[in-house]
C-alpha cells in the first residue's frame, strides 16, 4: 500500500539520557503535532535528525536510540558535530535563514558549509531512498533540506514529492546573490507540490525559476521537460481546539486549580483592574523585530505619559542559536534597553518590562495568551508566525487586541489585527495606545472574526489541503504519462514502420531535434543530429522531411549535405530532394511594411528583444528578455497588431517565446498533406513541439502517428519528453 513519509531537519521527539538510559519526549511544535497523526496512519515513516553528536555515543548507544525511535515509526539520519556546525548551524542558519529574511549582510557564504550542505541533504535523501517504494509520498519540509526533492526524483522518478517552505522566500533580486542558487531552486524542483506559507514567497519562487532555470510557467504550474510541477500558498494553522480548551478551562478555573503563574498573573491587575498587560512572546532572533518593539514601547511611555503605570510589557525571549555572534550581540542590546527603559520609567511600585530569558512550559504559555489583553508581534520578516494565531485561539472571552507586523506572513490573513510597519516605531507608539484604549465591543468584533477564521483553517486542515494537493498534480501528471510512448508502443511503432512500403517523417527542428539556445542562430545540428538525420536519410522506402518555420535560407544551408525535403517558414516554401526552392501557394510580402514599425517599437522598449526578418514573416524573440516584462510586452504586442491587421489575410503565430506575422492560411498541416499528396505513404509520422506543428497533428490523416515534444496539452497521439527523448527515439526506429 503507498504510503506517507515526512522528512524534516528534526524528528518530532527529543532523546532524553539518564544515567545511560534513553527515553524520547514528544515534541510539541506544530509540524509535528500536525503531521504525527497522519504518518503513522498511512503506515510511513518520519526521518529527522535525532538533535545529538553521533561522535558522542558509542554504537550500541545509537542502536538504542535508533531502536526507540523506531518503535514511533522515526528513522534518525546522525550527524557529526562538524556536520552540525557547516550544515545546520552554517550553511542553513548562517546563509539561508539571514539571506531569505532579507538580512543579506548577515549571511555568509562559505563554500565548504555549502559542501557539507549539500552530503548532509544527500544523507537524509539516501536514509529516505532506502524504505521508499514506487507509488510513496514523501513530504520533504523547510529550508535544511532544499536540495532533498531532487535527490529523491532522480533516482525514484515514481514517488510523490510534496516540499514546504516554512521561512520566506525571497524576491529574486535577494535570491539571486547566492552562488549556488540554481543548486538550490533545482533542488526544490525535484518536488511534484511546492507549497509556501503566502502568495507572494510563491509569486518569488515562480520568478526565481523563470529566470534562473527559464522553464516554462502556466500560472502556478512549472513545467520542466519532464513533469508539471504545482506551486502553490497554503497558510500554515494551528492546533486551534489545543488552545481553545486550554484557556476555556483557565476560565473556569477556581482559586485552589490555578497554578502559582496565573495566580502571580493575576496579582498585576488585582492592584489596578485598569492595568493592561501587553505580550510580547519570540525566539530572540534578529528577525523577530526585538529591539524596534522594545524602542516602540518606550517612545509609547513617553508619547503618552499618562499611561505610565497603567501598562507593563510581559516580554518573553526564548534562548535561540546563542553561539552565534549576530544573536550574541542582539542579546547584549535586548538586555541594555530592557534594562534602560525598566530605569527611565519603572518606580517601587511599577515595573515597565517583565523580561523572561528562558523557555517556558506550555501550560504557562497559554496563560501568558489568556491573561495579556495585548499581544505586540512585530518581526521585521517572518515566513508566518504562529504566535499571533496561537494568541488569538487563547482569547476564551474574545476580548483582546493584536498588534501585528505587515512582514509577517501570517498578517495577510488577519486583517482584523491593528496592523504596522515593524520599522515606524512611532506608528507602532501610537498603535499600543489605540489597543490600550479599544472598546470592549470593537474588540471582541475583531476577535470573534479571526477565532471563526483560524477554527476552520487549522493545522490539521493545512495538512490535509498539502496532501489533497499532491494527489491533484499526481493526477495532472497522468495526463501526460498517459500519451507517454512507453517501451511496448516504441516497439509497436516501429514494427509498423519496418512493415510499411514507404514512410513518411515530418520532423520539426527547434525544440524538437535541436534544443532552444538564446540566439536562434546558434542552433545548428550538432554533430549527432547529423548522424541521425544521415541514419534516417539512408533508411529503405523512408521520406524525411524537415518542417520548419525558420527561413529557408538556414535550413537551406544547415540541411545541404543531407537528402531531405525542407519545409520552410511554415509552409511557404517547399523544397524536395535535388530541386529548387519553390513557393506552392502564393504568399505577400506588401504587409511587411505596416507592420514592421510596430514591431521595432516594441523592440525598442523591450532589453533583450529582437526581430527576425524572414522572407515572408516577421518574427518578434523574447527569450532572451526579462521573462515577466517579455510575457507582459507580448501580450501587449498581440493586441496591438490585431488591431493594426484588422481584416487583412495575416495571421499572428505564437511559438515558444516568439510572436510571428505571417499569410493567412499557410501552416505546417496544409504544407504536410500538399506534401503527401504527391508522396503517398502508408506509414506517415510527424514530430513536433510547440502549437505550430499542432496543425500537422490536426489536419494529416488519422493513421498518422502524432507525437508532441514536451508536457503540455495537444492534439498529438503521443509525447516524448525531450530533444534527447526524440533522438533517441528515432535512433531506435532506424536501428
Ligand atoms: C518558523 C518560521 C513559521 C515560543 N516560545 C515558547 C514556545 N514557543 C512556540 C510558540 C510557537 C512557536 O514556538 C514559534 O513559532 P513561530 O511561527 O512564531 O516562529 P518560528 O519558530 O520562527 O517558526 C515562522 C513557523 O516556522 C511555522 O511554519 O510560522 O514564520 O520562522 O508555536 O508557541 N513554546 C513553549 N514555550 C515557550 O517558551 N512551550
Amino acid at each position: 500500500m503507498a504510503k506517507l513519509h515526512i522528512i524534516s531537519n528534526r524528528l518530532p521527539f527529543k532523546v532524553s539520557e539518564d544515567e545511560s538510559e534513553f527515553s524520547l519526549i514528544e515534541s510539541v511544535g506544530g509540524l509535528a503535532t500536525g503531521l504525527s497523526s497522519v504518518y503513522k496512519q498511512l503506515g510511513g515513516n518520519w526521518i529527522g535528525w535525532a538533535g545529538i553528536s553521533s561522535e558522542n555515543y558509542n554504537e550500541s548507544q545509537l542502536e538504542k536510540i535508533d531502536y526507540l525511535l523506531k518503535k514511533e515509526n522515526c528513522l534518525s539520519v546522525h550527524l557529526t558535530s562538524h556536520e552540525i556546525d557547516y550544515y545546520y548551524e552554517g550553511f542553513s542558519n548562517n546563509t539561508i535563514w539571514p539571506l531569505f529574511h532579507y538580512f543579506a549582510q548577515y549571511a555568509e557564504f562559505n563554500y565548504e558549509k555549502w559542501q557539507v550542505f549539500k552530503d548532509v541533504n544527500q544523507k537524509f535523501a539516501d536514509a529516505a531512498l532506502e524504505i521508499l517504494e514506487d507509488g510513496d509520498t514523501i513530504w520533504v519540509n523547510d529550508y535544511h533540506l532544499l536540495l532533498v526533492p531532487e535527490m529523491i526524483k532522480s533516482k525514484m522518478p515514481n514517488v510523490a514529492i510534496g516540499f514546504f517552505l516554512h521561512i520566506p522566500f525571497p524576491s529574486y533580486e535577494v535570491f539571486r546573490l547566492l552562488p549556488w542558487r540554481n543548486e538550490l531552486i533545482n533542488g526544490i524542483l525535484g518536488a511534484d507540490l511546492i507549497g509556501f506559507h503566502t502568495f507572494d514567497y510563491e509569486r518569488h519562487f515562480i520568478s526565481c525559476v523563470r529566470r534562473l532555470i527559464g522553464y516554462e510557467i502556466n500560472l502556478n504550474q512549472i513545467i520542466t521537460d519532464q513533469r508539471i510541477i504545482l506551486v502553490d500558498a497554503f497558510p500554515m494553522g494551528i492546533d486551534y481546539q489545543k488552545f481553545a480548551d486550554l484557556s476555556n478551562n483557565l476560565n473556569n478555573q477556581q482559586g485552589s486549580e490555578k497554578s502559582d503563574f496565573l495566580l502571580e498573573l493575576e496579582r498585576f491587575s488585582e492592584i489596578d483592574p485598569e492595568r493592561k498587560l501587553v505580550l510580547s512572546i519570540d525566539r530572540l532572533d534578529y528577525t523577530k523585530g526585538i529591539p524596534n518593539r522594545l524602542r516602540a514601547f518606550s517612545r509609547f511611555l513617553e508619547k503618552y505619559p499618562e499611561m505610565i503605570g497603567k501598562i507593563s510589557l510581559l516580554f518573553l525571549a526564548v534562548p535561540s542559536r546563542d553561539q552565534v555572534s549576530h544573536y550574541q550581540l542582539l542579546k547584549r542590546e535586548v538586555d541594555e534597553l530592557v534594562g534602560a527603559i525598566n530605569g527611565l520609567y519603572g518606580g517601587i511600585n511599577y515595573t515597565p518590562i517583565w523580561y523572561f530569558y528562558r523557555s517556558m512550559p506550555f501550560n504557562n504559555l497559554v496563560e501568558l495568551y489568556f491573561k495579556s489583553d495585548i499581544a505586540l508581534v512585530t518581526p521585521v520578516r517572518d515566513g508566518m508566525n504562529l504566535v499571533a494565531k496561537e494568541y488569538i485561539a487563547s482569547r476564551a472571552n474574545q476580548d483582546g487586541v493584536i498588534i501585528l507586523s505587515e512582514m509577517a506572513g501570517v498578517a495577510k490573513e488577519m486583517g482584523e489585527a491593528i496592523i504596522i510597519n515593524p520599522n515606524n516605531e512611532e506608528e507602532i507608539a501610537d498603535a499600543i495606545f489605540t489597543a490600550a484604549n479599544m472598546p470592549i465591543e470593537e474588540q471582541k468584533t475583531r476577535i470573534s472574526q479571526l477565532q471563526k477564521r483560524l477554527k476552520r483553517y487549522d493545522l490539521f486542515k493545512w495538512t490535509s489541503e498539502f496532501l489533497k494537493s499532491i494527489e491533484k498534480v499526481k493526477l495532472l501528471q497522468q495526463d501526460f504519462y498517459a500519451k507517454k510512448i512507453t517501451a511496448q508502443l516504441e516497439d509497436e511503432i516501429k514494427k509498423q514502420f519496418t512493415n510499411a512500403a514507404h514512410s513518411v517523417l515530418f520532423l520539426d527542428y527547434d525544440g524538437t531535434l535541436s534544443s532552444f539556445k538564446n540566439n536562434p542562430s546558434m542552433a545548428y545540428p550538432d554533430e549527432e543530429l547529423k548522424e541521425l538525420v544521415f541514419g534516417l536519410t539512408q533508411t529503405p522506402n523512408t521520406t524525411i522531411v524537415i518542417i520548419s518555420g525558420r527561413d529557408k535560407e538556414t535550413l537551406g544551408d544547415w540541411f545541404s549535405n543531407f537528402k531531405v525535403n525542407i519545409i520552410a517558414e511554415h509552409g511557404v516554401w517547399i523544397r524536395e530532394i535535388g530541386g529548387d526552392w519553390e513557393m506552392p501557394v502564393f504568399a505577400s510580402k506588401t504587409w511587411m511594411d505596416s507592420i514592421r514599425p510596430l514591431l521595432e517599437s516594441f523592440v525598442d522598449n523591450t532589453p533583450g528583444t529582437f526581430i527576425e526578418e524572414k522572407n515572408f514573416s516577421l518574427v518578434w524573440h523574447f527569450r532572451k528578455a526579462e521573462p515577466e516584462q517579455g510575457e507582459g510586452r507580448a501580450l501587449a504586442l498581440k493586441e496591438e497588431l490585431l488591431n493594426l491587421i484588422g481584416n487583412q489575410n495575416i495571421e499572428i503565430m505564437e511559438g515558444n517565446k516568439v510572436i510571428e506575422v505571417k499569410n493567412g492560411g499557410i501552416n505546417k498541416g496544409f504544407a504536410a498533406n500538399r506534401f503527401l499528396l504527391a508522396h503517398p505513404a502508408d506509414f506517415i509520422m510527424a514530430i513536433g513541439d510547440d502549437w505550430t506543428d499542432e496543425f500537422m497533428f490536426k489536419e494529416l490523416p488519422q493513421t498518422a502517428i502524432t507525437i508532441k515534444v514536451g508536457v503540455k496539452r495537444t492534439n498529438a497521439n503521443f509525447k516524448l519528453e525531450s530533444v534527447a527523448s526524440v533522438r533517441a527515439f528515432l535512433r531506435n526506429l532506424i536501428s
